[in-house]
């Protein structure tokens, strides 16, 4: 039913019920599409604030909107009704509205291009949506075959929504001379000076036909009818009517008339999406709208997206686990890298993390990130909520409730670029503050540190605010006074990688001062949050000490164990309680959970957490984020096992069983899937469907430098591959600083790794002085007993 095909570059989904909410995702610099494999679609672009061309009415729409328009109200889709017109029978591809079940259906997700094959009632109609690099369009190819075997007559009827619900002004009509369906309508708007902003608006939304259609019908009232969109009153006619939208609700709906002889076929190729103005609209049509246009675009996406091809390619006892991380991790990595999920003001810590996975996949744009990030910090060392990427952006929500932990990331983040590309001279790069200052990066870095140091409590805890990484996290500090257990410690890790690199720069006062500082935090966590197995996530503004065995719900959370494994916190003896713990509450089939129980009612010593749906996001699901630190962790602890256990589960399958759970494809890595599997068995697993996820930088990170054991340092690469204990053997090709490291992995009867490379054994296992352009043969042999037994 689900299967990979051209030997992985695409996942074949053979039924469209089967996981309704599967998807694929496609962007390019300007935009992304999300389409499921039943044709429903969520697309985006940047103008430059992110918007949207074709949707379904908001809430917040709602609240100004005509009752007759929310009774039109209907999920945005990419439709494609087919009608024989003999017997009047009708079904739609990919499968939404009709919902005829299909004679044969193929969703198909590729790198660069979405598709679809449906046969139902003798007639195939292939699919396939792709876009262009630079520009907001969505180029759709749609092929019609007659199947039967007899001579048929049919109608295939593309229906697109568009518009947003303007509720000052939408229209739309068929243009004949831009041989379009074109929507208008006017950003709403009540504050003055918006008008002057909005004015370079995309408020036309377009479906441009390459072959002009026989009719079409611009008004979703009237397409609808009565029959509802899965049996649409305009489909009864022979020819749709003609209609146009003023102050209606718009649709974009054309109509085809094929006569096909057996086995004969039609192409009509259709360009969508939103533009200024008419001549945009034609500079599109005659840029895109050809078999040549379509064919160039394509030949550029590929180009474009084959940037994100990352730094290993692996070959494991695990072919589906191989074929993401070879493939579809490094595609999602550089998603995010590349384009910042489309926003104009990234939370600093999505930025950098982002950045961080960067790092082995473009590390130049990722030295220019964290060069930027730092001209925005604040004179005191702070840094904001969110970086603005663009003159005129905004923080905006999230990023103007103040959060406690964005320094952190800053050593945290650039260790992997330092050890990814050994550029210290970045240390030394001049950034210019927004107060006009000028500090080397390294002094803004230690400014940084010091602003972690400095806020904190009487007892040496971190303050939390209004939320650390956990955003909704917003009521344990909002007085002042609450602290945050993972933050405690997450500054202590970072406040070690930091002094390590002080160390390498010969600053001895500086390494002692910030392993000092680190030290004092990690001392402050063993005594005032240490709760006899594990840590507690934080003390509360009226001093409750929470995530404690004392609490019914959210009695353990991963990030304080992760992050205490990270900054040297426990000794052995709390480090294995902790293991048991975590393993005995957290870890579930699907992924090791963010905590648990999850929270049933709000807590307002908490917060907002707290009244999210429990098993959902942040309260208690398998946050992937959450659980890639755990992963990372372990690594850092010589724990293979058990890392190996939690990256495994947050892709999904390979089993059907799994793939129908999460109901997700293994194209990309959710940001959670539901956890709360005691309290709720029937959706724990569920994929959250959502691609932006600080996770995967962390995932790419955790398999090069973890399972491969192929990281990094100031002089070369350190070899120490950590795989689980029922693999023999693994194979990587690691590309680093120009040189192809082609390694392979063997168990053996050895006390510890042994390298040998070119044939040469090695009497440390680190590989120095590599020349860029060259070949090593690297054969590493890991000892038969892994682990810490
Ligand atoms: O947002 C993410 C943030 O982008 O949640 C993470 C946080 O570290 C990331 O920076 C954990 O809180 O309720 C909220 O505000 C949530 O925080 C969400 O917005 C969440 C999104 O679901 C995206 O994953």
């Amino acid at each position: 039913m689900l299967q990979p095909t051209e030997n992985g570059a695409r996942y074949d989904l053979a039924s469209p019920t089967a996981m309704p909410n599967a998807g694929g995702f496609l962007w390019n610099r300007r935009m992304m599409i999300q389409v499921t494999c039943r044709g429903y679609a969520t697309a985006q672009f940047m103008q430059p604030e992110p918007a949207k061309y074709s949707h379904a009415p908001n809430l917040e729409a709602k609240t100004f909107m005509q009752p007759e328009q929310a009774y039109y109200a209907h999920h945005p889709g990419r439709f494609f009704y087919v009608k024989d017109e003999e017997t009047g029978e009708i079904f739609s591809a990919p499968h939404e509205p009709v919902r005829a079940a299909p004679d044969r259906f193929a969703f198909s997700v590729g790198r660069d291009d979405i598709a679809w094959t449906v046969e139902k009632l003798g007639i195939r109609v292939d699919l396939r949506l792709a876009l262009p690099v630079d520009d907001v369009a969505e180029l759709w190819t749609l092929t019609v075959t007659n199947v039967s075997g007899r001579t048929r007559k049919v109608s295939v009827y593309p229906y697109f929504t568009i518009g947003y619900m303007s509720w000052m002004n939408q229209s739309a009509e068929y243009r004949a001379d831009l041989q379009a369906v074109v929507g208008s309508s006017v950003t709403p708007y009540q504050k003055l000076q918006d008008y002057f902003k909005n004015k370079e608006f995309k408020d036309k939304t377009f479906l441009a036909c390459e072959t002009a259609p026989d009719a079409w019908e611009a008004n979703q009232g009237r397409f609808e009818g009565e029959g509802g969109l899965h049996a649409p009153d305009a489909l009864r006619a022979d020819a749709l009517a003609g209609g146009d939208a003023r102050y209606e609700t718009p649709v974009a709906a054309v109509q085809y008339r094929l006569d096909l002889a057996p086995d004969a076929a039609a192409t009509r190729r259709f360009l969508f999406g939103p533009a200024r103005d008419d001549a945009e609209i034609a500079a599109m049509r005659a840029r895109y709208l050809s078999a040549d246009g379509f064919a160039a675009a394509a030949r550029d996406y590929a180009a474009y997206a084959g940037q994100g091809a990352g730094c290993i390619e692996i070959e494991t006892p695990d072919p589906a686990f191989d074929n993401f991380v070879n493939r579809w991790l490094p595609r999602q990595v550089f998603y995010h890298g590349d384009v910042n999920r489309l926003s104009t003001d990234p939370q600093t810590r999505n930025y950098l993390q982002d950045n961080m996975g960067m790092a082995f996949v473009k590390p130049a744009v990722a030295r220019a990130a964290f060069l930027h990030a730092l001209s925005q910090q604040a004179p005191n060392g702070a840094m904001p909520d969110g970086i603005l990427l663009f003159e005129g952006a905004e923080l905006k929500y999230i990023n103007q409730v103040p959060h406690t932990d964005h320094c952190v990331w800053l050593p945290v983040c650039l260790q992997a670029y330092l050890d990814e590309t050994g550029d210290a001279a970045i240390l030394d790069e001049p950034v210019t503050g927004p107060d006009g200052t000028t500090r080397a990066a390294h002094e803004r870095i230690a400014l940084a540190m010091d602003w972690l140091l400095h806020k904190r409590d009487h007892r040496g805890l971190s303050y939390i605010e209004q939320g650390d990484w956990c955003d909704p996290m917003n009521m344990v500090g909002y007085k002042g006074r609450g602290v945050s257990g993972w933050l405690t410690v997450a500054a202590a890790y970072a406040l070690n990688l930091w002094a390590d690199v002080c160390a390498a720069r010969g600053d001895a006062r500086a390494t002692d001062h910030f392993r000092a500082g680190a030290a004092a935090m990690n001392a402050a966590a063993n005594r005032h949050l240490w709760d006899g197995a594990w840590y507690a996530r934080g003390i509360t503004d009226d001093d409750v000490v929470f995530g404690v065995r004392a609490d019914a719900e959210g009695r353990i959370y991963l990030n304080p164990q992760s992050w205490a494994f990270l900054s040297g916190a426990p000794d052995a003896r709390q480090r294995d309680a902790m293991l048991a713990e975590i393993d005995a509450q957290l870890d579930t089939p699907y992924g090791v959970q963010m905590f648990a129980p999850p929270y049933s009612a709000m807590r307002e010593d908490v917060g907002r957490v707290t009244q999210k749906h429990p098993g959902s996001a942040e309260n208690g699901a398998v946050y992937n984020h959450a659980s890639v630190f755990y992963v990372y962790s372990l690594y850092r602890i010589a724990e293979p096992d058990r890392a190996w256990n939690a990256l495994r589960k947050m892709i999904p399958g390979p089993s059907m069983d799994d793939y129908l759970r999460r109901g997700q494809l293994p194209v990309f890595i959710p940001n959670y899937y539901r956890g709360a599997w005691k309290e709720y068995p029937r959706t724990a697993g569920r994929s959250s469907q959502l691609f932006n996820t600080g996770t995967v930088s962390w995932v790419y990170r955790a398999i090069v430098e973890g399972l491969c054991g192929l990281k990094g340092d100031a002089t070369g690469l350190v070899v120490d591959p950590q795989l689980p204990s029922h693999w023999p053997a693994m194979r990587v090709r690691r590309f680093f600083r120009g040189a192809t490291f082609d390694v392979t992995v063997t168990r053996g009867a050895v006390g510890r790794t042994t390298v040998v490379c070119d044939g040469k054994t090695l009497a440390v296992a680190h590989i120095g002085g590599i020349v860029a352009g060259r070949t090593y043969r690297v054969e590493v042999t890991v000892p038969d007993q892994v682990g810490r037994g």
